[in-house]
């Protein structure tokens, strides 16, 4: 199937050449695409220097720094845009490692996934190199969203994951507005509502060793405080079919609740 593969920068500059290197000796027939907001330390220079001698290398530049879903979002239109049949989710510091990305793929095809999400906290996951601390923030913060938003996944925060194009492109793009980890777990719900399938696999999650962690406080309280909303209006939805299936049982003469 056609592949676009979308790779959000930010301060890369270190990283990214790797990526692609690996990216593109993994995946050989898949497209990339870098989506980056004008890192200042000239990342963006990088992807056009590479895309000058790589036709399968593409360069998305953005104004100035709007966030990793905002990126995103701008790099699916993109990609929809040109008819490619997955789009797929990567981060370019190395923790997404390139060589499982046919792993992503195969599941996408052989289990007719609209989501295939690579996963840290299933069966054969794993993270490596990272603080005790920042491994209870995850399994903490995925048992919330799980419990919550009534998610049926282990991993909804991370960002390593390919979409089917068909599901993409019936998902209003437009209004989603988050912007960091919660921006991974807001598509993984509106493919969830849509009713697509959605599938984990497996990944070995490598901490980023060059660069810098663009991870801060807002976003964990961004994703806190809209997986809360989220969570609140899908236990009402919930409680409102309910009160709906009881009604019209009355209604027909049969047992309330
Ligand atoms: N285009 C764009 N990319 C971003 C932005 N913020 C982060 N990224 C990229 O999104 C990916 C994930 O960001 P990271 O800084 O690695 O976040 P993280 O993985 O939670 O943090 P670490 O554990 O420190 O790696 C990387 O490829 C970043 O360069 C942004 O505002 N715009
Ligand atoms: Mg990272």
């Amino acid at each position: 199937m056609k592949t676009l593969v979308i790779i959000p920068t930010y301060q890369e500059r270190e990283a990214l050449p790797m990526i692609l290197e690996r990216t593109r000796a993994a995946v050989p027939d898949a497209d990339v695409l870098v989506a980056d907001d004008a890192s200042p330390d000239g990342t963006g220079a990088i992807a056009d220097a590479w895309a000058a001698q790589d036709e399968q290398v593409h360069v998305l530049h953005r104004a100035g720094k709007e966030g990793l879903g905002r990126a995103y979002v701008a790099g699916f239109r993109w990609g929809l845009e040109r008819g490619y049949e997955v789009i797929v989710e990567m981060d370019a510091d190395g923790s997404h490692q390139p060589e499982q990305l046919p792993d992503l793929l195969a599941a996408l095809e052989s289990d007719q996934a609209d989501l295939v999400l690579g996963s840290r906290w299933v069966p054969g996951g794993r993270v490596v190199n990272w603080p005790r601390s920042r491994e209870l923030l995850s399994r903490g913060g995925n048992t919330y969203t799980r419990v919550a938003m009534g998610l049926p996944v282990r991993d909804a925060t991370g960002g390593f994951r390919a979409f089917r194009s068909s599901c993409l492109a019936r998902l209003p793009l437009g209004e989603v507005m988050s912007h960091g980890y919660c921006f991974q777990v807001d598509m993984t719900q509106r493919v969830r509502d849509a009713g697509g399938r959605i599938v984990e696999v497996p990944i070995t999650f490598v901490e980023r060793t060059v660069g810098e962690s663009k991870m801060s406080r807002a976003i964990v309280t961004e994703a806190l405080w809209r997986v809360t909303v989220w969570g609140a209006r899908y236990r009402a939805g919930q409680v409102a079919a309910l009160a709906g299936s009881a009604g019209r049982r009355a209604r027909r003469g049969g047992v309330p609740g």
